[in-house]
C-alpha cells in the first residue's frame, strides 16, 4: 500500500524528513489520540507545539508519554501556531495542540497564515466531553450558550479538512485529514472530546493513495509545454514556493539543468533553488526593482511558472506584466499552457517528464544577480541603509535559515544574494507581523544543527517577543537582529501621514529582554554606529551562544523597495 504523501525536505539534516512509504498499520490496542500521534510520527513529525489546558489534558498527556514525539510548550497559542508553521516549512508538516475555545481561537491567525501560505499543520484540539456537550452544561471556555460546535465552525474556513474524533471514525478520519493536508498543503483540524481521547480505537483504515496524474492529460500537458518551449526563441523559469512545499526542489533543478534555461525568483520564492548557480539571474519584482531582470523575463516568448503566485508583493504591486498567452503555469495538480488547462496532472510528474524530454539550450542572458553591494560606513558613522543591509548580506553563511519578518527589513533582504544552501523564509502573502520570531523558533526546533538567523523589525517583535524565551529554554542558539527604527516604518511609508501617532511604538530596552526571558548566557548588544555593529557581528558569528542584537537606525532609514512602494501607492491599493 503506498503512502499518501510525497517526501518533503528543506532541512539539511536527515531528522524529521517524511518517509517515502509507510506500511499499512495493524490495529493495536491504541487509544484514539495515540492512533493519531502514531500516524503523524510515521510521517516524520517528532514535536508537538502547543499550550496545555484541561480540556486538552488527555492529548497533552498522550504526547508527553508517546515515544518519538516531544511536547514543545510555547508562550501562547498564536506563537505556537507560528512555531508550528516554521517547523513545517523545514520539516514538511507540523503538529499544533491547543485547548478548547480560548486556545484554538488564539491560534487561528497563525492557522490562517498557514492556509494562505500552504503550510500543512495538523491542529489537535481538546474539547469538553460528549456528556457535557449533550447536556449543554455551562462550562468554562464556552460562550455560555450551551453550544459546542462554534469553534470548529470558526476554524473551517482556515483549514482544508476537519473532524471530531470518535473511536469509530478516528482511523478513517486520520487518513482523510492526512491526505487532504498533503493534497492541499494546508492545515487540518481534529478535535477530541475529553472522554473520547483515551478510548480504544475500534476501527481500521489504510493510508490513502497519493494523487496520481491522469496519463493522457499528463502527456498532453508535457507535449504542449515542450511545443511552446521549442517554438520560443527565448524562455525562462520562475520556480515557486509551492514546489518547495511539495519537496520538489530537486525535480525543479533537474528541469532547469536539462533545459539550460535561466531562472529568476519572486519574493515568496526566494531560495527555492540555490542562488549560487549560473542559471540564476536575480529577483523579479515587476517595475519596482531590477529592470534588467524584468526586461528579460517579460521579453521571453515563454515563461514557465512552477508553483508560484502572482500576488501583490510578488508582482511589484502589480507592475509586472506576464502575457497569459506566453505563460506556462505548472501547479500542484494541474497545468496551464497559455489559456489551455490540463487537469489532474501532478507537478512532480510534469517536472520529471520535462527534465527527461526537454531540449537543452546553451544560451543564457548576460544578467548577473544583484546584491546589496559592498559594505559601507565605518567607525562612529550611524547605521544607514547602505551600512545595514550590506553587512547583513555578508553575515549570512552557507546553510543558514534566515527568517525574515514583514516590514522594511525583509523587503531589502529579499534582494540579498544568498550563499550556498541558505534558506530564506518569509510570510509575504499572509503578512502577519509577529510571525517571524516564533517561526524562527519552530525552524530551530526542526533543524537544531543549522544556524537560524532571525531578522525582525521592533514593531513586529513586540507582538511575539516572549517566544525568545523558548530558544533559551531549549538551549537553541539563534542569531536575532531587532531593527529599531522608532516605529512602524513600512506603515509610515504607506500611510497618508507618516508621523501619525498610530505608527509610533512604546520604546523598549530590547537588548535587556533575553536576560529577563531566561536566556542568561546570550550575547546581547545595542548598536548605533558602524563600528559597534561590526563588533557585535563578529561576536555573534562565533556561534557559541545565542545572540540578540538591537540595531538602531534613523526613523526613516528605508531601503529601495519600500521607497518605491511608497511612490506607487496607487497601484498597490487601487485608490
Ligand atoms: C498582525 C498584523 N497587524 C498589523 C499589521 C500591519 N503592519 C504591517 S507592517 C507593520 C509594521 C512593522 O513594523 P516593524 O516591525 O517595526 O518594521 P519596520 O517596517 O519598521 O522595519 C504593521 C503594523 C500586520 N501586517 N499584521
Ligand atoms: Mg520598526
Amino acid at each position: 500500500m503506498s503512502h499518501v504523501s510525497a517526501p518533503i525536505k528543506e532541512a539539511a539534516s536527515t531528522k524529521g524528513r517524511l518517509q517515502e512509504s509507510v506500511p499499512a498499520r495493524k490495529i493495536a490496542a491504541t487509544t484514539v489520540v495515540e492512533h493519531v500521534l502514531s500516524r503523524l510520527r510515521d510521517l516524520g513529525v517528532s514535536k508537538v507545539f502547543g499550550v496545555a489546558g484541561d480540556f486538552a489534558f488527555p492529548i497533552d498527556d498522550a504526547v508527553v508519554a508517546f515515544p518519538g514525539i516531544d511536547w514543545v510548550g510555547c508562550c501562547n497559542e498564536l506563537n505556537a501556531a507560528y512555531a508550528a508553521d516554521g517547523y513545517a516549512r523545514t520539516n514538511g508538516i507540523a503538529i499544533l495542540c491547543t485547548t478548547y475555545g480560548v486556545g484554538e481561537l488564539s491560534a487561528i491567525c497563525g492557522i490562517g497564515g498557514a492556509y494562505t501560505e500552504h503550510v500543512p499543520i495538523f491542529h489537535l484540539v481538546g474539547m469538553p466531553s460528549l456528556p457535557t456537550q449533550a447536556a449543554h452544561t455551562f462550562v468554562h471556555h464556552t460562550l455560555g450558550n450551551g453550544e459546542f460546535d462554534f469553534f470548529r465552525k470558526m476554524a473551517e474556513p482556515v483549514v482544508c479538512a476537519s473532524a471530531i474524533a470518535t473511536p469509530q471514525n478516528v482511523a478513517h478520519e486520520t487518513e482523510r485529514l492526512i491526505a487532504e493536508a498533503f493534497y492541499h498543503r494546508r492545515p487540518v483540524y481534529m478535535a477530541f472530546p475529553t472522554d473520547v481521547a483515551n478510548q480504544p480505537v475500534v476501527s481500521h483504515a489504510a493510508p490513502l493513495d497519493p494523487p496520481k496524474s491522469e496519463p493522457a492529460s499528463l502527456e498532453k500537458a508535457v507535449a504542449a509545454i515542450l511545443e511552446a518551449l521549442t517554438a520560443a526563441k527565448t524562455a525562462c523559469i520562475l520556480p515557486g514556493f509551492l514546489a518547495s512545499r511539495e519537496g520538489l526542489q530537486q525535480a525543479v533543478q533537474a528541469f532547469v539543468n536539462a533545459s539550460g534555461l535561466s531562472f529568476a525568483s519572486m519574493i515568496t520564492d526566494k531560495s527555492v533553488l540555490e542562488e549560487q548557480q549560473p542559471a540564476y539571474i536575480g529577483m523579479y519584482d515587476g517595475k519596482l526593482m531590477d529592470d534588467s531582470v524584468r526586461e528579460f523575463v517579460e521579453s521571453c516568448d515563454t515563461v514557465v511558472l512552477i508553483g508560484t503566485i502572482l500576488s501583490d508583493f510578488n508582482t511589484g504591486a502589480f507592475t509586472s506584466h506576464l502575457d497569459p498567452e506566453k505563460t506556462v503555469d505548472i501547479r500542484h495538480h494541474r497545468t496551464h499552457v497559455g489559456k489551455k488547462v490540463y487537469p489532474n496532472v501532478e507537478m512532480k510528474d510534469v517536472l520529471t517528464e520535462l527534465a527527461r524530454r526537454v531540449a537543452k539550450r546553451n544560451q543564457r542572458p548576460s544578467i548577473q544577480p544583484g546584491s546589496l553591494g559592498p559594505v559601507k560606513g565605518a567607525g562612529s558613522a550611524p547605521i544607514t541603509v547602505d551600512a545595514l543591509y550590506s553587512r547583513w548580506e555578508k553575515f549570512i553563511k552557507p546553510n543558514d535559515i534566515v527568517v525574515t519578518e514583514t516590514g522594511t527589513s525583509s523587503m531589502a533582504l529579499a534582494f540579498a544574494l544568498l550563499p550556498k544552501g541558505a534558506k530564506f523564509y518569509i510570510q509575504a502573502v499572509w503578512g502577519a507581523i509577529g510571525w517571524a520570531t516564533p517561526a524562527a523558533f519552530g525552524a530551530a526546533v526542526a533543524a537544531p544543527d543549522r544556524r537560524v538567523v532571525l531578522i525582525t523589525g521592533e514593531g513586529s517583535h513586540q507582538l511575539t517577543a516572549q517566544e525568545i524565551s523558548q530558544f533559551g529554554r531549549r538551549g537553541l542558539k539563534p542569531i536575532v537582529f531587532i531593527l529599531n527604527n522608532s516605529g512602524y516604518l513600512i506603515e509610515r511609508l504607506l500611510s497618508k501621514d507618516p508621523d501619525i501617532e498610530y505608527n509610533d511604538l512604546a520604546q523598549w530596552h530590547y537588548a535587556d529582554l533575553p536576560k529577563a526571558l531566561g536566556c542568561d548566557d546570550w550575547f546581547t548588544a545595542r548598536v548605533t554606529t558602524c563600528s559597534e555593529f561590526d563588533q557585535a557581528l563578529k561576536t555573534a558569528s562565533q556561534g557559541d551562544r545565542g545572540a540578540y542584537i538591537e540595531i538602531v537606525t534613523d526613523k526613516y532609514a528605508a531601503p529601495p523597495l519600500p521607497m518605491r512602494l511608497h511612490q506607487n501607492l496607487k497601484t498597490l491599493y487601487g485608490t
